[in-house]
């Protein structure tokens, strides 16, 4: 195994994951330009994934990367034949939210023969959608039904059987590009099942990545905005030197 990626999600406290889309970077000039800015800002992980990404940019996107960064990449996939030997690891995801068998278990069994083959960690994930104040891709791909935000008593039963089923990690996303990031309190539901928390969607400003980890997340994910205003990998950047140093001086 190449990285202990799990272990790693599961350690941080204030972990930031970039997630690059590789339909919106099918250019390899400007994903050089990206992972050149992402190095400089040394976030924890590189995500990369998307709903409606071809194998042919999957696998491109992933080579690029990897020939620039060393930063552990982590597949965050929309299909089955999202998978690279490149990558560090892949969260095996679940949609548990939804009740579309395909992604419950299809796109998995489609996806085993290749994994079976490759040196890649892999984490099984609950992931939960939900509602982000705009139907999502997610959603529309799926075909599923995202937990309304004001329901954290569904999401953490939801998440809580995830765990029981064996999940090894709670992603909620509230969806790509989503008009309102994860409520405080449906992070503040799953925060003490025991398992490494990650939250995504709709995050924009250094603000809504201090909430979330306040609130209790391992690992905030953050996609558009990065996509929209490459700048604010330095907020990032600036935002972690000040945990890292707060982190330092509490030792
Ligand atoms: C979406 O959690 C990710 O699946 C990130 O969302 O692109 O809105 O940051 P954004």
């Amino acid at each position: 195994m190449k990285n202990n990626v799990y272990q790693k999600i599961a350690s941080e406290k204030k972990g930031i994951a970039i997630l690059i889309d590789p339909e919106k970077f099918s250019s390899v000039q400007r994903l050089t330009s990206l992972i050149n800015k992402v190095n400089a800002a040394r976030p924890n992980f590189i995500f990369v994934g998307g709903s409606t990404v071809t194998r042919k940019d999957f696998n491109q996107c992933l080579s690029v990367m990897k020939s620039l960064t060393k930063i552990p990449i982590v597949i965050f996939p929309g299909a089955a034949h999202q998978v690279s030997q490149e990558a560090d690891a892949i969260l095996f995801l679940s949609l548990l939210s939804g009740r579309n068998p395909d992604y419950l278990i299809g796109h998995h069994i489609q996806a085993v023969d290749e994994l079976e083959k490759m040196d890649i960690e892999i984490i099984p994930t609950a992931y939960l959608l939900i509602e982000g104040g705009r139907k999502s891709a997610v959603e529309y791909v799926s075909q599923t039904n995202p937990i309304p935000s004001n329901q954290p008593n569904i999401v953490r039963k939801t998440a809580l059987a995830g765990k029981y089923q064996g999940k090894k990690i709670i992603y909620l996303d509230a969806g790509s590009g989503a008009a309102d990031a994860i409520p405080i309190e449906i992070i503040k539901s799953v925060n003490n099942l025991d398992l490494p928390l990650i939250i995504g969607g709709g995050i924009r400003t250094i603000a809504n990545i201090k909430q979330a980890h306040d609130a209790g997340a391992n690992l905030v994910v953050i996609g558009n905005k990065i996509e929209d205003d490459m700048d604010f990998l330095l907020d990032i950047a600036n935002y972690s030197k000040v945990n890292l140093t707060g982190n330092e001086a509490s030792v």
